[in-house]
């Protein structure tokens, strides 16, 4: 008998082509009236979303038959976990795979900003190096980096910026007891320690807005956030004011409020540097996400246990 997956959005391509290639997909997106083209698929079990889009009440109060969404990313915030344990319905993430990336995001913004790597391409390119050389710029010794959350991809963070001779902490809801690096279990406190926040948490709400305002401050004018986890976890506003005024010397964002809308102020700022949420986004880190979306779902079929279940 075929196998039925109904796809809520589009996936990185070759992933949805090696799920075409196993399985009848019906893709809600091209639907012209995607709630009657649910009320034709009541009947589905397996689902595949995406981390930025999740899966909502709606979709699955029009699924009562669903049992797992197979999804595409780690993080979990767009969904309702405890709901869909309710309803019966497994959410299956792909952790691991992308950590590594992730991490080497976190630097590669923190580094942007402290040694000014776009700022000084912008130097060259605009042909000012002619009449002068270009400011000097913040160093990485010494540096004290406060990572906010240390999961997974925390800690992928920490042991990077060991190698940049820095000293680290942590926040987060408990101490790691595994872990040698300081804990704070106050975030203003880890901020007024450090020179550097990085959000490396999930977002959600437990975390909305964690980097708070008070947070932030309390880095001091010398002070620069990074942000890899989400747009949600820290006071965007707050953020913007304290750059803009000179309370916060910079920031490396790769996660915002409303993806992809990135204020304009932020645009303008030559202390900011910005990515388009690319912190897994390599060839072969995506390509072993999909795979675990793939993997997942031809468990379930073959009634095997599920290699990344989440609740
Ligand atoms: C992706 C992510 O941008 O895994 C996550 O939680 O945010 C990223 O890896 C996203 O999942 C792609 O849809």
């Amino acid at each position: 008998m075929a196998t039925e997956i109904l796809m809520l959005n589009p996936l990185y391509e070759p992933t949805q082509a090696a799920l075409e290639a196993g399985h009848t997909c019906h893709k809600l997106w091209e639907a012209a009236d995607p709630a009657a083209r649910l009320r034709e698929l009541a009947h589905i079990e397996v689902c595949t979303s995406q981390s930025g889009a999740g899966i909502d009440a709606a979709t699955m109060d029009a699924l009562p038959n669903l049992k797992l969404v197979s999804n595409f990313g780690v993080g979990l915030d767009t969904y309702d976990l405890k709901d869909c344990t309710r309803r019966g319905v497994t959410v299956t993430n792909t952790p691991d795979v992308l950590t590594l990336d992730v991490a080497d995001m976190a630097l590669a913004l923190l580094l942007g900003v402290v040694r000014q790597v776009p700022y000084g391409d912008r130097f060259v390119r605009e042909g000012r190096w002619r009449a002068g050389n270009m400011r000097l710029t913040q160093t990485m010794q010494d540096k004290k980096i406060g990572i906010v959350g240390m999961g997974r991809i925390g800690q992928a963070i920490a042991s990077r910026c060991l190698a940049f001779q820095t000293e680290i902490a942590y926040f987060g809801p408990r101490r790691k007891t595994d872990l040698d690096y300081r804990y704070f279990d106050d975030i203003v406190a880890l901020g007024r320690w450090a020179d550097v926040l990085i959000a490396a948490c999930p977002g959600g709400p437990a975390t909305y807005r964690v980097v708070s305002r008070d947070a932030l401050a309390a880095l001091g004018p010398e002070g620069i956030f990074v942000n890899i986890a989400r747009g949600s976890v820290v006071d965007q506003d707050a953020l913007i004011e304290l750059l803009s005024t000179s309370q916060l010397a910079g920031a490396g964002l790769d996660v915002f409020d409303n993806e992809p809308d990135v204020p304009d102020s932020l645009k303008a700022m030559e202390q900011v540097v910005l990515a388009p949420h690319q912190g897994s986004a390599s060839v072969r880190t995506r390509l072993a996400m999909g795979q675990l979306v793939i993997d997942n779902i031809a468990a379930w079929f073959a009634g095997k246990p599920l290699v990344t279940p989440a609740n």
